[in-house]
């Protein structure tokens, strides 16, 4: 391991004297590849050096380091198939970029000229767009306009000089590619330092997949997705936002899918600070709890963690709280069998016979995951047969009441529960039974109540509000188990160590 981060060192610090075209090897490419892997930085708290910028934390998300190549900060990226642990046991095939979807974190700070190494390891070509930068057109990344498409096994060096500051991001220009997970935050720290000044700082990336059970390639050209993320992870294994009582909070949220999001806060009012084009005139600031982030933007909300308790944060559209599921309710779930998805053109609602209501489309329509099966298993979920192994069988990649780590339990359903039209809704997505506070224990799951992980799905993560006491204990054992992990990550306004 020593000298895996001897090398590192002197990728990052021998840069100076090195001519602009100098770029990293293959080898140094695994190197940075591996790096982002262990994803040491997306749950550190980093350190702040003097008048430097509070580095912005990526729950669940890697930091991109860099190395100065005289006064360009230099960065480099890979566009590649991943494979990405979006739940428990759940890997899926996305495209992102350095072995994660969403690609890792770049900061940087407001003047800063920059260079991105982008190389193309995906089989087909693609293009990076820098969303919502004023940087020369031919730098834009718009295929075919500003630049030909990076081939497959093609490289392409963008190069600009920043002068905005604010919530950005990174994302293949490329449409199909946007929905298997190709996009990254682009943070540009504000040479004068925004105000009130926040004590902590978050991003979330929203996006969504349509994966059916069985498979782990998502559908991108489904307009109905069952997988929900933030930062890349399901509910419950998202990485909660750990803040002290009485910190100031921004939390930067990206949206980049075919939905918009609601995203909303328990127990605080917030103000929304900063859009997809930079901070915003505090005249604009009126207080809400819910903000809706639309596809391609950002919004930055920010307020006083006053109030304790973990508090939820999340996407407020029901289908979004849920992990893979939502087929499985209500009368759907009563038959024996049903479809379960069309071709394209009946999925998206041309239809060859019938109406859109007759029982031979109607479950399907809008749906439309049909890629692999056209009828969903005849299947019960009854009280009197919530163990039945068909059940299992229909979601096998969904850790099963049978599955280790998972804790067992009953819903709490009426005895006459079956005669009540509309059963069951919640009653076997979420609850005891669903429950695996284990499977994702972390330093920043300390302390939730039991059970907790039952409940969380989909687009929904915490903010906890911690009293001092247990904030402390909470950072005590996220730095003992960063203490194990092998190499420390550099970051914005720590450019010294660099140079
Ligand atoms: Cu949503």
């Amino acid at each position: 391991m020593s000298s895996r981060r001897g090398f590192l060192r002197n990728i990052l610090a021998g840069a100076g004297a090195m001519a602009s075209a100098r770029v990293l090897s293959a080898q140094e490419m695994d190197m940075s590849h591996g790096m982002q892997g262990m994803k040491m930085t997306g749950k550190r708290q980093p350190e702040r050096g003097h008048g430097s910028p509070l580095p912005v934390e990526t729950p669940d998300v890697s930091q991109l380091p860099w190395r100065m190549d005289g006064n360009v900060k230099e960065f480099h990226l890979i566009a590649e198939p991943v494979k990405q642990e979006i739940f428990p046991g759940r890997i899926v095939d996305l495209w992102g970029y350095n072995g994660s979807a969403p690609g890792p974190t770049i900061q940087v700070n407001q003047g800063d000229r920059v260079r991105i190494i982008v190389d193309n390891h995906l089989p087909e070509a693609t293009s990076m767009h820098w969303h919502g930068f004023e940087v020369p057109s031919e730098m834009d990344g718009a295929p075919g306009s500003s630049q030909d498409p990076i081939p497959p096994g093609g490289r392409f060096v963008y190069e600009f000089t920043l002068h905005q500051e604010g919530t950005y991001f990174y994302h293949s220009h490329m449409a199909m590619q946007e929905m298997m997970g190709m996009i990254g935050t682009f943070i540009m720290h504000p040479k004068e330092p925004y105000k009130p000044h926040a004590d902590k700082d978050f991003a979330i990336i929203m996006q969504e997949y349509a994966i059916l059970p069985n498979i782990k390639v998502p559908n991108s050209m489904n307009m109905e997705f069952n997988w929900l993320t933030f930062n890349g992870k399901s509910g419950p294994a998202n990485t909660p936002l750990i803040v002290r009582h009485g910190e100031r909070v921004r939390i930067r949220l990206i949206n980049l899918g075919m939905d918009h999001h609601p995203i909303h806060l328990h127990g605080h009012q917030f103000v929304v600070t900063g859009t997809e084009g930079g901070r915003q005139p505090q005249s604009t600031w009126g207080p809400g709890n819910t903000v809706l982030v639309g596809v391609a933007q950002s919004r930055d909300v920010e307020f006083v963690a006053s109030n304790p308790g973990d508090w939820m944060l999340h996407c407020h559209l029901p289908h979004h709280m849920m992990n893979q599921m939502s087929s499985m309710v209500g009368p759907m779930s009563r038959r024996n069998g049903m479809p379960a998805g069309l071709d394209m053109e009946r999925g998206m609602g041309m239809l060859r016979q019938g109406s859109a209501t007759s029982g031979e489309n109607g479950p399907s329509l809008g749906r439309g995951l049909g890629v692999g099966s056209t009828a969903e298993q005849a299947m019960s979920n009854s009280p009197l047969k919530a163990v039945d192994p068909v059940q299992h069988e229909d979601m096998p990649d969904m850790p099963g009441m049978q599955h280790q780590g998972m804790q067992m339990g009953k819903p709490d359903v009426s005895n006459d529960a079956n005669a009540v039209p509309g059963f069951p809704q919640d009653a076997f997505m979420e609850g005891p039974m669903m429950a695996m506070d284990q499977m994702v224990d972390k330093p920043e799951n300390y302390g939730l109540r039991p059970g907790w992980s039952g409940f969380m799905a989909g687009m929904m993560t915490f903010v906890r509000v911690l009293p001092p006491d247990k904030y402390d204990q909470i950072m005590e054992l996220r730095k003992k188990q960063e203490g194990n992990k092998p190499m420390k990550m550099d970051m914005p306004g720590m450019e010294h160590q660099h140079e």
